[in-house]
């Protein structure tokens, strides 16, 4: 029973491998986008989010490994034990460290598995798992009879990562278990508190600023016009998180399936999931700025988010190419093209 419950967490870590390895996801090319839209729901601040974009190669790969290892470990149960450790104290600093979203978006994220991930792993732990249906077991009978056919001279004890009867009483594992978890979960929350926000860029070419955020909605006006507000805003170059709050309704437009240009990573995220390419489903609006090769669609009903890295000062004109035009074409009839509704100026200082 306890080996089943092993190689059904080993399903569980495969299923995550399989979504770092997974092509269209992009995992790694995607890494920067993915931390930084944990920095305005970070409750220690954008600090450590900003730290891990800024590095994205070390901990895309930090985490791509430990999933691995996990995955075959469990399944396979190879070095079990060793296993249940790294996989607890893994999902305590993770957890530690999205544990602020929880707060933010009820029920979102993947927070939610990470205290049953520790619990599984206790339990396996004191269970002993990894005595049969395992490498652990194999390794051990196979080095027991390698052992057994030699000249008894010196005999090297078994290697303590294979699941050797318990030396260790449980209750001293469980100690370090427990022990080890709770000073993970320290460090994450350490982390995430007391890394101060990235200054990025102090110097040639060009001053950044620190990640900034910019909220828009999309609001039907009193005389029936769909709206953004605001339409005209000023930003600083660097970094720029932005939401679009879109309330209009939804509708089918043939102009898309359309490519999201000019964000970092190449995506939007629509309701929290990123997308490179937006269908033609429920597109109501877009955000286009030609001269910064940004290109968003905001389906109704729904919540866009996406990054932008302005590096230019000036004044940029953004639109909707969405046809939301209230007359008999609506390409070309109001709101479409009028200022304050589906039209703007952007001033970058
Ligand atoms: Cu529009």
């Amino acid at each position: 029973m306890i080996e089943v419950l092993r190689i059904g967490l080993g399903v569980v870590w495969f299923a995550n491998l399989f979504f770092v390895l997974y092509p269209p996801n992009d995992y790694f090319g995607n890494f920067s986008a993915l931390a930084l839209s944990f920095a305005p729901v970070s409750f220690g601040g954008p600090g450590f989010p900003d730290y891990v974009a800024a590095h994205p190669l070390f901990f895309s790969w930090l985490i791509a490994l430990v999933t691995g290892y996990l995955a075959f470990a469990f399944t396979l149960g190879l070095t079990t034990r060793i296993a249940c450790f790294v996989g607890s104290f893994f999902s305590a600093v993770l957890f530690a460290i999205q544990v602020g979203t929880i707060f933010i978006f009820p029920g979102g994220t993947d927070v939610g598995e990470h205290p049953l991930y520790i619990l599984i792993s206790a339990v396996l732990l004191v269970g002993g798992a990894g005595r049969s249906l395992s490498l652990d077991a194999w390794l051990r009978s196979a080095w027991a009879r390698y052992m057994a056919s030699r000249p008894a001279v010196a005999r090297p004890a078994v290697p303590s990562g294979w699941a050797t009867p318990v030396t260790l009483s449980s209750r001293t594992l469980l100690t370090y278990f427990i022990a080890g978890t709770m000073i993970s979960m320290g460090i994450g929350i350490g982390l995430i508190v007391s890394f101060p926000p990235q200054s990025t860029g102090a110097g040639p070419p060009a001053v950044l600023g620190p990640t900034t955020y910019e909220n828009l909605s999309i609001n039907i006006a009193s005389n029936g016009w769909p709206q953004y507000s605001p339409a005209n805003f000023t930003l600083h170059t660097g970094v720029v998180i932005f939401t679009i709050v879109d309330n209009d309704s939804p509708m089918n437009w043939t102009g898309c399936p359309c490519p999201v240009l000019g964000t970092v990573g190449g995506i939007e995220k629509i309701n929290g999931t990123p997308v490179h390419i937006v269908s033609s489903n429920n597109v109501a609006h877009s955000f286009n700025v030609p001269d910064l090769n940004l290109a968003v669609y905001s389906p109704g009903g729904n919540i866009t988010q996406f990054t932008v890295d302005i590096t230019r000062t000036g004044q940029f004109v953004w639109l909707c190419v969405v046809p939301c035009g209230t007359g008999a074409d609506p390409y070309n009839t109001p709101p479409m093209g009028v200022p304050g509704f589906m039209t703007g100026t952007i001033t970058v200082v």
